[in-house]
């Protein structure tokens, strides 16, 4: 698969649902500013075409962007930014709901934490909203850069004690220092062929 061969095809208040070609897809989804488009665009290889930015709620929408004509990887908004201070925000959660709602083109949620950063009540909302839904889920803590040896291990000591039994699939990363992104390519490609 050609990571570099990607494209913007079109933003979505909620999932594609046909109106664009259907194809398998993956989602980018964490805290505002947890490092969602630079991870898309360390996978591409591509400096912005994910826009970024360092003022946290960037994304608003669905961004959907199509990878070497197979697939869609799709880029999500921020939770936990709404200003109500309601938990995850209720545009977020109106668009979730209706995005993960028989989304049969959906093979992997990849939810991002900071991993300098415990998780806080989004993320653990998020996580029983996966769990409940029983939606395949894997756990990516960005900017590892900013981490040492032996906090990377309290770090994934701290995440096997949560969540042990069910989700298993874990990796740090950097889009910064490009670490494990080839990692992360190859797993992708599974979980689009499984
Ligand atoms: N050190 C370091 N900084 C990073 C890394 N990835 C992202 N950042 C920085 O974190 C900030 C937010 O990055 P984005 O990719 O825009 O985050 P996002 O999750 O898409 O944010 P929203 O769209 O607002 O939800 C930017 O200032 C990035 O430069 C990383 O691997 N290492
Ligand atoms: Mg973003």
């Amino acid at each position: 698969m050609n990571f570099a061969n990607t494209e913007f095809v079109q933003s979505f208040k909620t999932k594609n649902d046909g109106r664009v070609n259907p194809l398998p897809e993956v989602i980018f989804i964490g805290r505002s500013n947890v490092g969602k488009s630079s991870l898309i665009n360390a996978l591409i290889n591509r400096k912005n075409l994910a826009f970024t930015s360092k003022k946290p709620g960037y994304t608003k929408l669905l961004n959907y962007f199509i990878v070497d004509d197979s697939f869609y990887l799709v880029d999500a908004p921020g939770y936990g930014y709404a200003k109500a201070g309601k938990s995850l925000g209720r545009d977020f959660q109106k668009m979730m709901d209706d995005y993960f709602s028989d989304n049969k083109a959906l093979k992997q949620i990849f939810l991002l934490i900071d991993s300098r950063r415990e998780l806080n009540e989004d993320d653990v909302t998020f996580l029983e909203f996966v769990k409940s839904k029983n939606l395949p889920l894997t756990v990516i803590f960005t900017k590892a850069d900013k981490l040492n040896q032996s906090l990377r291990a309290k770090t994934m000591n701290m995440y096997q004690k949560l969540f042990s039994d069910s989700q298993k699939k874990a990796f740090f990363t950097s889009s910064l220092k490009k670490e494990n992104i080839g990692m992360l390519q190859k797993h992708i490609e599974a979980v689009i062929k499984s």
